[in-house]
């Protein structure tokens, strides 16, 4: 699977502290792979950005038995803390803690489908699409009898006993409680891509927040806790991160050739994601240069005098029941048109899907290509936010030459 290895890489994951990164509008390197293109990744082809040493999917049998890692000995606990009134916690040590055959049998009447792209706020390619399938944390909560005093979830992982390892992240009681009807509610996540949720991407059970980027949604979920504390506790929000962001409609760019011969037209290609305002459009710019020169700055001249082409989106499957695994119909997911099954928009809002810039033939030379994406209030990229600690937003650019 992708790894992310260079130190630069591991600071624009979050895994480095507080990284100083500039606050640019224009991110003009590769941080990732693009991701394995198609409607699903396969759950081993995400980049893997998780913490810990070791990280919980390398431990051996007895330990992963130890630390409640496999689908028989997981436990989830769900307790009041914080000055929260709670009547029925749900502990390990009263046995009462949930299982995960207790957690599937909510499924049968509570279950939610999805496609989801996962994002890190601070990594400019996404890291994966997959079709999650779980219960929502509301119903979880539940279980615990009429509580009160309660204003936070806080929630955390499995993570081994050096404190500087914890991953925690929270939500507030009512985007837990009252989903709005056009949105997708906070749950826990059984099943990817019709399969039992793998290790490596949080399982036996992980917490999926929609509409979030990937630091709201905790792996190898292990403890609840309803607190009256009204203060977000997430890990993120300590390495200067705004913990109530929300996935941006953003496009990036697939790596290029440093040449391209001029007989055979150009096709560039990238992946775009639909968060939170929607996607109008994405659109290329092609720009001639005599030199490779750094990256435009924010008050460039130059960006006054772009002209930038619509690109082509990678259309939707014509028929799902090849993409998705055999014992899912579309209409079941969420987004899906009911009757005829298709999807109501494209990509799907918190997905993502592929686009095109056809540049043709243009004569030889030294270029500049960059992408962006527009959103349905109108907002073109880095708008409405160039904003690093909301999520990285910046336009990306490749250069290339083409010979003659
Ligand atoms: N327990 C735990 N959960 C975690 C993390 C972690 O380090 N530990 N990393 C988070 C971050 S920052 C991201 S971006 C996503 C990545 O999810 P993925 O590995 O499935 O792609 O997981 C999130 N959940
Ligand atoms: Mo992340």
């Amino acid at each position: 699977m992708p790894k992310l290895q260079s130190r630069r890489e591991l600071l624009r994951a979050g895994l480095g502290g507080a990284a100083a990164i500039a606050n640019t509008s224009e991110i003009a390197t590769i941080d990732a792979p693009p991701p394995v293109r198609g409607v699903l990744t396969p759950a081993d082809r995400f980049i893997d950005v998780s913490r810990g040493t070791p990280v919980p999917h390398s431990l051996p049998g007895e330990a992963l038995i130890n630390a409640r890692l496999t689908p028989d000995t997981w436990r989830l606990e769900v307790v009041g803390e914080g000055g929260a009134n709670v009547p029925k916690p749900l502990t390990l040590q009263d046995g009462s803690a949930l299982d995960l055959s207790t957690l599937m049998n909510l499924g049968k009447t509570r279950s939610v489908k999805f496609l989801k792209a996962v994002q890190c706020l601070n990594i400019a390619q996404p890291l994966g699409q997959g079709l999650w399938e779980g219960v929502p944390l509301r119903d979880v909560l539940l279980l615990t009898g009429t509580f009160s005093s309660v204003r936070r979830i806080y929630y955390w992982g499995f993570h081994n006993d050096d404190p500087k390892q914890i991953f925690q992240s929270s939500l507030s009681l009512t985007q837990v409680m009252e989903t709005p009807p056009w949105e997708l509610p906070a749950f826990l996540a059984y099943r990817l891509n019709g399969k039992p949720l793998p290790l490596e991407r949080g399982g036996p059970v992980r917490i999926l927040i929609p509409w979030a980027h990937g630091f709201k949604s905790i792996k190898w979920l292990h403890r609840i806790a309803l607190t009256n504390d009204y203060r977000a506790n997430d890990t993120y929000a300590e390495a200067n991160n705004d913990p109530e962001s929300h996935l941006k409609t953003a496009a990036y760019l697939d790596s290029v050739p440093n040449t391209f011969p001029n007989n055979k037209p150009i096709l560039i290609r990238g992946t775009v994601i639909s968060g939170l305002s929607g996607l109008k459009r994405v659109e290329y710019w092609l720009r001639r240069v005599s030199a490779f020169d750094k990256p435009l700055s924010d008050n460039d001249p130059a960006w006054e005098t772009a002209k930038w082409i619509k690109c082509p989106i990678d259309a939707s499957p014509s028929d799902w029941r090849h993409t998705l695994p055999p014992d899912v119909r579309s209409t079941e997911i969420w987004g899906f048109d009911k009757i005829t099954g298709n999807p109501k928009e494209w990509p799907l809002r918190y997905g993502m899907t592929g686009w095109t810039a056809n540049v043709g033939l243009p004569p030889p030379g030294k270029y500049e290509l960059r992408a962006r994406a527009v959103d349905l209030n109108g907002f073109a990229q880095p708008e409405p936010r160039a904003n690093r600690q909301t999520g990285l937003n910046g336009v990306e650019v490749r250069q290339f030459e083409v010979i003659g």
